[in-house]
């Protein structure tokens, strides 16, 4: 399907968080991303990019994604005319590294192409599930007593599980605390690499909670240690900045690195590549979820229809917008339902609407890229 794109523009965003947002990496009162906003035919196409303004959680920034946007990926879209997705993704890999940038801009030609064909995205992808499974992430707090309160609180929201953050001094204790006043729920902890296999025996007392997984313990290029890790280990371990791509996938399953791997569609460079994991993963009868990266309802209307894939088989990083901010970009706001699940939009593309008014308040930057 051929679409007459007329521009692209890129906004730099910056939306306060409801709560201070802290991992191993440290804590964030904010966030600032990329919006990318393809304008065709009368209609509009949004994506999101999820790099952060500093290089923690991956290489890339809001700088050096802005900068591949401009200067190689949009020029692949208005100069070569790749405006179907699939075609932009074979191209844009030509270019190594800065799936955030690729997968924001991917994004938002799906949107483009679900809008044009008139239906959702989760039946353009082949999604199943009508209703996601909402987990919640609970960032390291002040104090443990201001933890539980904040699960407790999530829980009678009706969220299906709750992860928490862990770092070194912030881990078996944390776990005991709270497993002592919620024996039952459905519970995980991520490391965001912070460890080492220097600390194995530190992370096998994590054995004693039965967490539903261990998330990324080490850093994201040691899919060795992980292995040894999880040989010995009976908690099963999950892989997030590890996981760049079908290939490493492959080399996590069959290193026994892990037993589950989070999904992210910004980490792995666009939802083609996404669904290759899924699939690969799926005929192996090996599970996967899908994780977050505090998005706007832009990005995270696109991880619903993504999750709608029939083997994402945990509850999701995928929670209500007013979890993280008190006025999302998008209307309607995104929900949980009475069971614990969020549903999936209906509408053509991501289904929700962004807001011009609220994305023009939380704009830093703003540039316009025309089709010549
Ligand atoms: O490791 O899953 C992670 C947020 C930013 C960066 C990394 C991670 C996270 C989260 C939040 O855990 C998940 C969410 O968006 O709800
Ligand atoms: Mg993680």
């Amino acid at each position: 399907m051929n679409i007459e794109i007329e521009r692209i523009e890129l906004f730099l965003l910056k939306l306060p968080y409801v709560h201070f947002f802290e991992t191993s990496l440290g804590r964030e009162e904010e966030r600032t991303f990329i919006l990318v906003k393809i304008c065709a035919e009368e209609i509009i196409g949004y994506g999101e990019v999820v790099a952060d303004t500093s290089p923690l959680y991956s290489y890339e920034t809001t700088s050096t994604a802005w900068h591949v946007l401009k200067d190689y990926l949009i020029p692949l879209v208005l100069e070569d005319s790749l405006t179907n997705p699939q075609d932009f993704y074979e191209e844009a890999n030509k270019y190594r590294g800065h799936p955030m940038a690729k997968a924001g801009l991917e994004l938002a030609l799906w949107d483009l192409q679900g809008k044009k064909e008139q239906k959702p995205l989760w039946k353009l992808y082949g999604g199943e599930k009508r209703e996601i499974p909402a987990g919640v992430s609970v960032g390291i707090q002040d104090s443990i007593p201001e933890l539980l309160e904040r699960i407790h609180a999530f829980l009678q929201e009706g969220y299906q599980r709750i992860k928490i953050k862990i770092k070194p001094a912030w881990d078996v204790t944390i776990c005991e605390e709270i497993r002592k006043i919620f024996p039952d729920i459905l519970l995980q902890a991520d490391a965001n690499g912070a460890y080492s296999i220097e600390d194995k025996e530190t992370l096998k007392k994590l054995d004693e909670f039965n967490l539903l997984m261990l998330e990324q313990p080490f850093p994201p290029y040691d899919l060795w240690d992980h292995s040894r890790l999880q040989k010995d280990m009976k908690t099963s371990l999950c892989l997030d900045e590890s996981i760049l791509s079908e290939e490493t996938s492959r080399k996590a399953i069959e290193m026994g690195s892990c037993r589950i791997i989070n999904i992210k569609v910004g980490r792995v460079g666009g939802i083609v590549e996404a669904r290759k994991i899924h699939d690969f993963c799926q005929e192996r009868d090996f599970p996967v979820w899908c994780g977050g990266m505090l998005e706007s309802g832009v990005g995270r209307a696109h991880n619903l229809h993504l999750a709608s894939l029939p083997n994402f088989k945990f509850p999701n990083d995928l929670s209500a917008s007013k979890r993280y901010y008190a006025e999302d970009l998008i209307e309607p706001p995104i929900e949980i339902t009475n069971q614990g699940t969020i549903e999936v939009p209906e509408s053509p593309g991501i289904g929700v609407f962004p807001q011009e008014e609220r994305i023009k308040k939380a704009t830093l930057k703003h540039e316009v890229f025309k089709a010549r």
